[in-house]
């Protein structure tokens, strides 16, 4: 891991623009292990890029309908995370949590949905950075995440906490 981040964050900009969505009831979160795409095979939580246009608002629920067919309800944006990546776009995502939906989670051309106890969080299977996030999403807090990936390692990272959106 650097020390430094060689990285100015406060001019940083991502040049993809990704929205992540995270249900969580009755002591379960909504998982999708994604089958296309960045990150196809790996376990996440649903979402996408945001179209022109589009609110994160707007895209976070519209990607959860495409991958999932439910509706979240009432998402509230917890965090930011901002990827530098060393062989594509740059990525800034915003993540969302939702206590309810509407809709029977169901297998769609890129995801399959699985419901997940909270305290068996397939990590092993994630991007390597969730692990330093999602705990904070389960929790309810707001944060922004800073990473340096090469690949799919990361090199760097930041996190922090108590953020008012
Ligand atoms: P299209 O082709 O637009 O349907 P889409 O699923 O919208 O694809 P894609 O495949 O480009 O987007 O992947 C973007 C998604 O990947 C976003 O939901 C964020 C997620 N993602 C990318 N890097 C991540 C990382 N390091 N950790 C993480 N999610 C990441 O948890």
């Amino acid at each position: 891991m650097m020390s430094e981040s060689p990285i100015d964050w406060t001019i940083w900009q991502g040049e993809m623009l990704a929205t992540l969505m995270f249900v969580i009831k009755d002591g379960q979160i909504l998982l999708i292990e994604k089958k296309r795409g960045l990150g196809a095979g790996k376990i996440n939580g649903p979402g996408g890029k945001i179209e022109p246009g589009e609110t994160a608002l707007e895209a976070v629920i519209r990607e959860t309908q495409e991958e999932l067919l439910v509706t979240p309800h009432d998402p509230v944006k917890l965090g930011e995370l901002r990827f530098s990546m060393s062989d594509c776009p740059d990525i800034l995502c915003h993540v969302y949590r939702s206590e309810d939906f509407s809709g029977t989670p169901t297998e769609t051309d890129e995801a399959v949905p699985a419901w997940t106890a909270l305290d068996e969080i397939p990590y092993h299977r994630m991007w390597e950075d969730d692990r330093h996030w999602l705990p904070l999403v389960i929790e309810g807090k707001t944060f922004i995440g800073n990473f340096i990936f090469e690949g799919e390692r990361v090199l760097w990272k930041e996190i922090l906490t108590d953020l008012v959106w």
